[in-house]
């Protein structure tokens, strides 16, 4: 029997797929094929190095795709074309379970949730010939988790990636996290997670942890457990991991994972405003307040790891101004590397649901409109601006931020201010990376300020370039004292 897992990528905006070093492989894919019985033959078949053609490469019994929401709509066209051969499809992952009547149209069967315990069910009502439509993972225990088939994966990947564990216990509007993976923080045996990664060979990795070391007492102990694990069986990896501001307090955590290799932590920042990191649910931030944000992000860089800030553009309440004021707090706060995104109501959320009721979100020509849900077009209407305001202003934000000379300048402050060059370096290149996925337009010369290019705007979704509409504001950055810059 023959099992074809398929990782689809969206056709129109390749974002993170563009570059070698940008992509990361799919690791559903990989835990699915550890769950699949021994007697079939899987394989992966990854839009990341190599589009899906009809006509080669496609034999399979049976098809699982896993598609976060930009990639949908590509898993849908897939999906047609083995429902033409008479070949089921499983679709899984983070849009599926949103949206399952959605992709119910499209697929033979939508798969909810995780699949640890329910995929050899799948598995066996096929061979039965008894296929649902529809099977519900639910949030199962990681002590389920098989050691993911990394062999699997296209050998063109730099990064390997591993999880420890799933779930959040906040509930930011903006993020589909604690709706698919539950509030419960879940944590995977250290054994476990220890051999898989003496498993592969490969140098670089990340951990998709949301959170690596979470909240509580028993997640820190768990992280502490892993990076001394890593030490004590001379792991000699480079690697990166997603992480709250409260790790910068913990001298003992940030000790360790540099021993252990860290060089790139991420951190949702968000905003520099504590109104809309309440308003968004964003407490964590809130309550250490932006004042100390820049103090925080020195902690962590005097351990000699990079920081990776990731902010939200266009949040509710966000004026034209606030955008260039964010601009502003984003430089002057020293991140090493900057994840600078469109706000995107994702189907699941709090925000989706209540933009849709205030009927603010004008891409909904689904699925096809889902392609546009990348974090970095407008899908809805700012409650401050218009969209096309926004649009461009964000042009002139990415510029400012992703320019040369601007990434030369801050790679040399890196340098000097975690006195690690391969730290420093991480960050350099991952904002080389963001470059390419914010300016993969080809009529947009990132180097240029948009106020002096006549054509900038690609329409969205394609590549093709339109003219700049006359009647959108192109202010200049005014701080009023009430809203003074923090840094
Ligand atoms: C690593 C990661 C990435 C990697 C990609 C990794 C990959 N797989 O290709 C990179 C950095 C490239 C990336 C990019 C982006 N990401 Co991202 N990413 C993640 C992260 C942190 C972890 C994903 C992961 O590997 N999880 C581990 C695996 C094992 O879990 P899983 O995929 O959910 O799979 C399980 C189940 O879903 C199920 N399953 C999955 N597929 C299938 C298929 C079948 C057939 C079955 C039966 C079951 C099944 O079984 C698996 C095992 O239980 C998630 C957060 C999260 N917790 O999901 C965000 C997340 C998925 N990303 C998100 C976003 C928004 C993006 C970007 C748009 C960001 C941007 N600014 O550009 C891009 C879009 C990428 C694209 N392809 O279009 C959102 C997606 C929201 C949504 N509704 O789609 C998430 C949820 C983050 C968030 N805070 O909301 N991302
Ligand atoms: S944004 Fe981060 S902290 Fe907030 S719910 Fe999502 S994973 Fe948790």
């Amino acid at each position: 029997m023959k099992l074809l897992l398929i990782n689809p990528q969206n056709k129109h905006r390749r974002g993170f797929s563009l570059s070698r070093a940008s992509r990361y492989p799919p690791l559903s894919l990989a835990i699915l094929a550890a769950l699949t019985p021994k007697h079939w033959e899987v394989k992966i078949q990854d839009e990341n190095f190599e589009w899906f053609e009809d006509e080669k490469d496609k034999e399979a019994d049976l098809v699982g795709i896993t598609a976060f929401t930009p990639n949908a709509y590509r898993a849908y066209e897939i999906a047609g074309y083995y429902e033409s051969k008479g070949i089921p499809v499983v679709m899984g992952g983070i849009h599926a379970t949103a949206l399952p009547e959605e992709a119910g149209q499209y697929v033979t069967t939508v798969f909810k949730g995780e699949a640890e315990s329910e995929w050899p069910k799948v598995i066996d009502d096929f061979e039965k010939g008894k296929l649902k439509p529809l099977y519900e993972g639910g949030r199962p225990s990681m002590d389920l988790m098989p050691t993911p088939r990394h062999d699997l994966f296209h050998e063109g990947y730099m990064f390997n990636t591993v999880q420890t564990t799933r779930g959040c216990p906040y509930n930011c509007d903006f993020c589909s996290v604690h709706t698919f993976n539950g509030t419960k923080h879940r944590l995977r045996a250290v054994e476990d997670i220890l051999d898989e990664i003496e498993q592969f060979p490969d140098k670089l990795m990340g951990f998709v942890d949301d959170n690596f070391y979470g909240y509580s007492t028993k997640s820190k102990e768990h992280s502490y457990a892993i990076l001394e694990g890593m030490i004590q069986r001379g792991i000699k990896k480079e690697w990166f991991i997603q992480a709250s501001f409260n790790i910068a307090d913990d001298p003992k955590f940030l000790d360790l994972a540099a021993k252990a290799g860290c060089r790139e932590v991420l951190i949702g920042v968000e905003s520099e405003n504590i109104h809309q990191l309440k308003q968004a649910n964003k407490h964590l931030n809130a309550r250490i307040r932006p004042e100390s944000f820049r103090k925080k992000f020195r902690k962590i860089q005097r351990a000699g790891i990079a920081v990776l800030g990731a902010f939200i553009f266009g949040l509710e309440g966000d004026t034209v101004e606030d955008l260039h004021r964010r601009l502003k707090f984003i430089r002057k706060s020293g991140v090493d590397a900057i994840q600078a995104t469109v706000l995107t109501p994702a189907p699941g959320t709090a925000l989706f649901d209540r933009m849709l009721k205030e009927n603010r979100i004008f891409r909904q020509d689904y699925p096809s409109d889902w392609q546009r849900y990348h974090s970095e077009e407008v899908v809805f209407k700012p409650d401050r601006m218009t969209p096309k305001e926004f649009e461009y202003n964000m042009y002139i934000v990415w510029h400012k931020l992703y320019n040369k000379t601007s990434m030369r300048q801050r790679f040399l402050r890196s340098l000097w201010l975690i006195r690690n060059f391969k730290s420093a370096m991480w960050a350099y290149v991952g904002n080389w990376h963001y470059r390419r996925i914010v300016f993969e337009n080809g009529g947009f010369d990132p180097d240029t300020h948009p106020a002096k290019q006549k054509r900038i705007f690609r329409e969205p979704g394609t590549h093709q370039v339109i003219d700049l509409p006359k009647d959108i504001s192109r202010p200049g950055v005014k701080v009023s004292k009430e809203k003074k810059i923090l840094f």
